[in-house]
């Protein structure tokens, strides 16, 4: 009996220590998010981006400025894990290929991307509109 309840301190004594290491790890990681923006204005992509690196949390911001509804899609979603958050709703997987924004929507898409080079993106409803996210290999400091 008195050791099943020893048993139970170091139960939750290990326990503890895990959550105090989860914890450790999310603060780490909402350190080291990187940020695109892009802005839909005029049927025209307006990204603005920083330097990204790569195996990095990074989140892809999205606003539709014009009165017309746009899309946002890209292949680089395709073999990647992505959150999206568009509209109140939340989609999570792999296989996504975009989505949509009606006028004045935002839209955000949470990724880790682990190969460097261009990325391009585009609008299924305009052909012509398209865009590209530069994803270079920064040695890490
Ligand atoms: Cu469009």
């Amino acid at each position: 009996m008195r050791d099943d309840w020893q048993r139970g301190i170091q139960r939750i004594g290990m326990a503890t220590f895990g959550i105090l290491l989860l914890g450790g790890t999310l603060l780490s990681s909402a350190q080291s998010q990187q940020e695109v923006n892009v802005t839909i204005e005029g049927y025209t992509f307006l990204t603005t981006q920083t330097p990204l690196q790569l195996h990095t949390d990074t989140i892809i911001r999205v606003k539709n400025l014009d009165n017309v509804r746009h899309d946002f899609g890209s292949q680089m979603f395709l073999n990647t894990l992505t959150h999206v958050e568009s509209n109140g709703v939340v989609t999570y997987g792999k296989g996504v290929e975009g989505a949509y924004l009606d006028p004045g929507q935002e839209a955000s898409f949470r990724l880790t991307l682990n190969q460097s080079g261009r990325f391009q993106f585009e609008c299924s409803i305009h052909q012509d509109m398209k865009g590209e996210i530069l994803l270079l290999t920064v040695d890490a400091v």
